[in-house]
């Protein structure tokens, strides 16, 4: 067998059409039970042992809980990355050459949790720039709008703006003043074409990280929801670090402005990278001082935000009653 596995069915030029149309395309079905059961095994052993980050981006919110770059430290989710189909669809996707993976998120809320995840877009806090990026969301629940599965709004990565990164855990440091406010969507739904879907395990969400999605929070009582997110980027993306994106607190050898490289982003396709596996045959958690430093630096943003109270109210989003 080859490696990454080819998946049980390649998109078809209706979907990938569908992916640039509307920045987002469902695929029905797509991943085999093998590579689900990767995926649960990875988010369950990450829920029972929390990174320092996750502890810090899973809110206060009993039954919530948010972890990134499980896949540096979970051997079930490198797996999946290196070996399983996920490679293959994005490069078909982006139209690449080069397939990086990028980083893993996973996204947890418990029956009742009420944690919405506010509307975004992901590339504007990301430290990358360039056209050819995705993202996975593949749920290991059934879901649907009601236990918080996920809304986008249809076309808009197409917009011009770019939004200020409200995160679903409200990481003050990465918002940038000089972005634009996100409309209050639910305030205004008549406004906007909204795109959900009831999923199934085994389905999955592709979206352009410019596509602006959120969810409500987990209004079941019966039904958790628990969802691994996987971010890929194509030939033409650049590193782009700045002061109000998303610190990487890996090991890589990426340089402003050139490609991404180094164990936190390992080449996938057209083959891997063996130095870069190589550096993955032991789990890596970052260092305390860089994450002390980045720690300090939202403390720092949040304190700038609380005195700004104009600020903190136009970045208020409506997600149940209470809000309006
Ligand atoms: O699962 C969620 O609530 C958020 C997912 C998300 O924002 C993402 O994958 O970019």
């Amino acid at each position: 067998m080859s490696f990454p596995a080819y998946p049980t069915r390649v998109l078809s030029t209706e979907e990938i059409q569908r992916y640039r149309e509307d920045g987002v395309v469902m695929i029905k079905g797509a991943i085999d039970r093998n590579w689900m059961a990767l995926v649960e095994s990875g988010i369950e052993t990450a829920r029972g042992d929390a990174s320092l980050v996750g502890r810090f981006m899973s809110r206060k919110v009993e039954g919530y809980q948010m972890d990134i770059f499980l896949w540096k430290r979970i051997d079930a989710l490198r797996d999946l990355i290196y070996y399983g189909p996920f490679a293959r669809w994005a490069q078909q996707l982006m139209g690449a050459q080069e397939v990086r993976f990028f980083y893993d998120q996973m996204f947890v809320k418990e029956p009742g949790t009420d944690a919405p995840t506010p509307w975004h877009q992901d590339l504007s806090f990301w430290p990358i720039r360039g056209e050819q990026v995705c993202s996975f969301w593949i749920p290991c629940d059934p879901v649907n709008r009601e236990n918080s599965g996920l809304l986008y709004v249809r076309g808009s990565h197409k917009w011009p703006q770019r939004f200020k990164a409200i995160s679903p855990d409200y990481v003050a440091a990465i918002i940038d003043e000089q972005m634009d406010d996100i409309p209050d969507i639910n305030a205004h739904p008549e406004r906007y074409e909204l795109l959900d879907w009831d999923m199934e395990p085994g389905d999955i969400l592709m979206f352009h990280p410019l596509t602006l999605h959120g969810s409500y929070g987990n209004q079941s009582r019966t039904r958790r929801r628990r969802a691994l997110a996987l971010r890929w980027v194509g030939d033409d993306v650049v590193y782009a670090p700045s002061a109000k994106r998303m610190p990487i607190h890996f090991e890589h050898s990426s340089v402003p402005g050139g490609a991404l490289q180094g164990a936190a982003f390992p080449r996938i396709l057209p083959e891997m990278d063996a130095q870069e596996r190589a550096a993955r045959a032991r789990p890596e958690r970052p260092s305390t001082g860089k994450l002390l430093r980045s720690s300090l630096d939202n403390a720092v943003a949040a304190a700038r935000l609380a005195l700004k109270p104009n600020r903190t109210a136009s970045l208020k989003q409506t997600w149940s009653k209470s809000d309006t």
